[in-house]
Parts: C-alpha cells; structure tokens; sequence
C-alpha cells in the first residue's frame, strides 16, 4: 500500500535538503571592521549532511521516516584548495556525540558546500581512537597532503566511575585525494596531552616541524599550555624530543586559560601569518576566541608581532550553541590573488566563513598596538590614538 504521509514526509524533507544546500551566501553588511567580511549565512551545518546519512529511506523499514541516527553539528573544518575548489574536511558530530571526518566542496568556496556521498573512512592504529576530531589539512613540501587531528581516548588511569578523564593526542594521516588515507602512527612527545597539533608546511632543516600545544591534563592547560614548537627526523613515525613554547599564555589576556594554533600558517614576504584561538575564563564559562600573530620567516618559531586582544570574537546567533561563546578555526586558504578565506565555527555547532587580504592581515598584524597589559597602559594607547587623530 502507498504510505501518503510518507512520501508527503520524504518529498518535504528533499524539498528543504536541496533548499539548503543551495543557498547562495552574501557578505553581512552590518559587520565591516575593515579587517574581513563576514558571510550572512553558516557555510555548513548538521542540516546541510545527506539525508542518507541519517534516515533509512525504505519505506518497509522505516514506515515512520524516523530520523534515527542524527547529525548534532558541523564544525573545526580543516581547508586546502585544490584544482580551484574548496575542500573542508569537516568535524561532523552525531547525536551519539562521537565526531568523524567528512570532505565537504564548493566552487567558489562562499556557498553551495556540498558533502561527499559518505564520511571519510579514516584507518585506526592498534590503539583505536575513541573519538577523532578538528583536522588541520596542509600541503607539505614532501609532496603529500597530511591531515593531523585530536585522537582521543579514555585514560587508563582514571579512577573507577570516572567516565570524563581522557587523553587527547595527535592522530596523523596522509593522502593525494582526501579520499584514500594513509593512518601513520600518532605524534609521539613528552607532554601527557596533546590538543591542536598543526604540520608546519615546509621542511626546517630538513626536518618536519609541528607547532603543538602541551596540556597536564584534558581540558585544563595547568603548568603546559602555550603553542609550542618542536622538529621530528620523520614523519612516519613522527617523534618530537624537544618541545618549547613559543607563543604564551599570559595573565589578563584573551589567552589566559590557554590557546592553540588554527590552520597551518600562511607564508607570506614579512613572516609567516598564523591565525590562532585564546581562552579566558569567565562567570558564564570559557571563552574562544580568534586572534593573529606574525613569527619570522626563516625561524618560524621566533614571534616577531603580536597585536592586542582579539581579531575575532563570537557575535549574533555565533554566540549560541553546544558550547556557547566560542569562535574556533583550523582552515583557512590563501588564493594566489591573495585574497584569504577563513573557515571558522561558532559554539561548535556550525561552519562560517569571512574573507579578507595577506595584505590586510599584515597591515592588522604589523601596525596594531600591543597589549600593554594594564589599564593604564591601554589608556595611553587610546591617548595616543584619539590626539593623533584630533590633528588631522
Ligand atoms: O569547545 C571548544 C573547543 O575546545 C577544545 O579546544 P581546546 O583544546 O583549545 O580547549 C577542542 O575540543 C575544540 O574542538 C572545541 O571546539
């Protein structure tokens, strides 16, 4: 027998799915600050995943068209440009919380991402993740496309009904087609967590280098925290026997709790640019931020520039989510025009993106003040700037 209220059901559920993923994205108007555009619209979000990942679609086995096995959100994508598309490897959330990878492409990289047919099958090691997530995709110099990720499992030393404690760690993974993986043992340091690992694009003394972000433990930085650097010999396996920090934590900032490298950084003629998020505390919970730095170009570990606060901070709907108040990035793709996309999610629940310029991210990294780290010393900036502008 036809089942009407199925087919009614199912052809709504296409009609809005398409509508979805065809949405053309616009720059939001209200938000000019000079450094970057926002775009209006989420580039993807739980809704933009095929329905075929989460509804049987047989009418015999799911007479109710129940959505089952849904997606609770899209966020932290990685990004890389290839043959003049935009790829996102995107941290795909189900509603059983466990996060997976999935390539998602557009044209022109503004709107119309569109998932691939099925998530990313990414192989295990020996010691099986129990949860995979924020995927930085770089294009090294060796000629492969590595995407370094958090592999998390639980710790084996936590006590009995403590069911939170985990390790995080760095899962490393290489290919040609972001289709085919090839899972390489995961990054070994001294430092017991390990959370935004990111392959530095180019080989330092011919050898590979990772900026990292030790932890004492999972969620608090403790003594650790700080982006650090460290050089491993190989890549398979990677080993880092010496890591120092070279971008702090420092007290009354927007990274005082702790920060971590976004995307790997961009390349440019006056350093290398790097895009990174800052946590604070706050009466309502943690904050994440984005905010940007500038390090040497020959010794990408030396900061030459670091402007104060933030370059960007959650607003509107951004403000809501799973984890509300956090902005976090791990993708971002720099055109040969030099125009620069930044993929970045909000309270981990969806995908945005803003566009800006190498140009106007040095001009902001160069020529901003820095943090002087007092009040006072804020006030004399401001001064500096409101008398500097009452001669014009
Ligand atoms: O919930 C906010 C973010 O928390 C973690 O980032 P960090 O290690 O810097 O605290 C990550 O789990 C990240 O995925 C998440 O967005």
């Amino acid at each position: 027998m036809v089942n009407e209220r199925y087919n009614k059901r199912l052809s709504q559920l296409e009609l809005q799915f398409e509508a979805i993923i065809s949405q053309k994205n616009s720059i939001n108007q209200r938000w000019n600050n000079g450094m970057y555009e926002r775009y209006t619209y989420p580039v993807l979000t739980a809704a933009h995943t095929p329905l075929s990942w989460r509804y049987d679609l047989n009418q015999k086995t799911n007479p109710y068209l129940m959505e089952r096995l849904g997606i609770n959100a899209t966020f932290n994508a990685g990004a890389i440009e290839l043959n003049e598309k935009i790829y996102l490897s995107v941290r795909v959330e189900g509603w059983d919380r466990k996060s997976f990878f999935a390539i998602a492409e557009s044209e022109n990289g503004i709107d119309c991402f569109k998932f691939w047919d099925e998530p990313m099958l990414m192989p295990e090691t020996e010691d099986p993740d129990i949860n995979v997530y924020d995927m930085r995709l770089v294009k090294h110099e060796d000629g492969w496309i590595y995407g370094v990720f958090c592999t998390e499992r639980k710790d084996p030393d936590a006590p009995a009904g403590d069911y939170s404690r985990a390790i995080a760690q760095a899962g490393i993974a290489r290919t040609h087609d972001l289709r085919t993986w090839e899972r390489l043992p995961d990054l070994k340091t001294k430092s017991p967590q390990q959370r935004n690992v990111v392959l530095h694009p180019e080989f330092i003394d011919g050898k590979y280098a990772f900026y990292t972000r030790p932890q004492d433990n999972f969620i608090q930085a403790g003594s650790g925290g700080g982006i650090g650097w460290g050089l491993s010999e190989h890549i398979n396996p990677a080993v880092i026997d010496h890591e120092k920090v070279i971008e702090n934590r420092a007290y009354h900032t927007i990274k005082e709790e702790k920060n971590g490298e976004g995307p790997a950084p961009i390349k440019t003629g006056q350093g290398w640019l790097h895009l990174a998020h800052g946590v604070r505390n706050t009466a309502a919970g943690l904050r994440y931020v984005l905010y940007l730095y500038l390090s040497d170009l020959a010794e990408p570990w030396k900061v030459i520039k670091q402007p104060s606060g933030y370059f960007m901070a959650p607003i509107e709907e951004e403000r809501f989510g799973d984890v509300s108040n956090v902005l976090f990035s791990n993708g971002w793709v720099a055109k040969v025009d030099g125009t620069v996309y930044i993929y970045y999610a909000s309270s981990d629940t969806r995908m945005h993106m803003a566009t800006t310029s190498i140009d106007r991210l040095l001009d902001y990294v160069i020529n901003t003040p820095e943090d002087g780290l007092r009040s006072a010393a804020s006030v004399q900036t401001r001064l500096a700037l409101i008398r500097s502008n009452s001669e014009l």
